[in-house]
């Protein structure tokens, strides 16, 4: 190595950095190493696949009447089990879990809240296809001893922290605490991560769209219109040939648009017309919506601003349109014209 060239910035520098330009807490800081610990526990247990006894479900269902694959049951062990005695956190909240859970009485409790879906685009476990973690970190509200559910209901504005680690072919973490979006590559000979690209920019055009199109006839009309136009490409209306990429895996295609730009969109359909979309607001929109927000995207229910969204409750829905910023406007338009147009 040329004796001017930079030494490798690990994860735990950074952080270190980062507390002494005042930007974040020591206790974030804390925090932030745990999940990072327990995510490269998971990545460790994710790449051991067949051998290592853990492909296939569990056996069980979460609160929201998925079938859990023993991945998802043990990642969520994983970050409970790390996250419970570092003094940092006065509760969790998990995909899998029906409700929060306050740190044990065993323990100090800290001052933030976290919530995480511990493995997401787990459908994907069985076929050695990239998935991941998500993560958000919220104060705890100033005087709550005991937090329940109803202190994590804050606008994704709220969070201090956001994050996923990516398991693909190499494992990634790429976090935000409210400056800039930067992405980390776990060393695996040095159990470290290592920050390999600093403050990531979405440009804010694109010619590539993710979605699960097989859910078309579904979709309300301004969807419908908005997809129409990106697929008549050049000799539609809005000029140009779009790509498509569809991972079915949240991180993965977040990553890719992080990485190279694109909208990602999962709307409200009428399949389960019950329900408000199918990713969930708190620890998937949200923190996912921050990170994009951090790297110059946007996020939008089609509607309104996601980060602004006051949460009702733990484990909501919500439709997420998230990437290149002027996509996302674009998209948004379609629905601010139907609705318009409709009043
Ligand atoms: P999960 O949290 O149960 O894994 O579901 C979320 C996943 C996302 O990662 C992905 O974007 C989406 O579900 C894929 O849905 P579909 O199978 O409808 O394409
Ligand atoms: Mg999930």
């Amino acid at each position: 190595m040329p004796a001017s060239a930079p030494s490798a910035v690990s994860l735990s520098r950074y952080l270190i950095e980062e507390q002494r330009a005042g930007r974040i807490s020591a206790d974030l800081r804390q925090l932030i190493a745990v999940v990072a610990r327990a995510c490269t526990s998971i990545s460790i247990a994710v790449s051991k696949g067949a051998l290592g006894g853990v492909l296939g479900d569990a056996g069980t269902g979460n609160v929201q009447g998925e079938a859990q694959k023993k991945l998802d049951v043990l990642s969520n062990d994983i970050l409970l089990e790390a996250n419970a005695w570092g003094g940092h956190l006065a509760a969790c909240a998990s995909e899998e879990m029906d409700h929060s859970q306050p740190i044990p009485d065993a323990y100090p409790r800290g001052g933030f809240l976290l919530l995480f879906d511990p493995l997401d685009g787990s459908s994907n476990i069985d076929v050695n296809v990239s998935v991941g973690t998500i993560f958000s970190v919220l104060r705890c509200p100033d005087g709550v001893a005991t937090p329940g559910d109803e202190h994590f209901l804050q606008p994704g504005r709220e969070q201090v922290a956001a994050g996923y680690c990516i398991y693909g072919p190499s494992t990634m973490l790429v976090l935000t605490t409210g400056n800039g979006t930067h992405a980390f590559t776990l060393d695996r000979e040095q159990g470290a991560f290592v920050l390999t690209q600093r403050d990531m920019r979405i440009p804010e055009e694109t010619k590539e769209f993710a979605i699960n199109m097989s859910n078309q006839r579904h979709w309300e009309a301004p969807m419908q219109a908005y997809v129409t136009d990106l697929l008549a490409g050049r000799e539609g209306p809005r000029g140009k040939d779009f790509n498509m990429r569809w991972i079915a895996s949240m991180v993965a295609d977040v990553h890719r648009i992080l990485t190279r730009g694109g909208i990602f969109i999962y709307p409200w359909d009428r399949k389960d017309p019950g329900k408000a979309g199918k990713l969930r607001l708190m620890y998937e929109a949200n923190p996912m919506g921050l990170l994009v927000e951090q790297a110059g995207g946007a996020a939008s229910t089609g509607r309104e601003d996601i980060l602004s969204l006051r949460p009702t409750q733990l484990h909501q829905r919500v439709p997420v349109f998230l990437g290149s910023k002027k996509e996302v406007e674009a998209a948004v338009g379609y629905h601010r014209a139907h609705d318009t147009a409709a009043a």
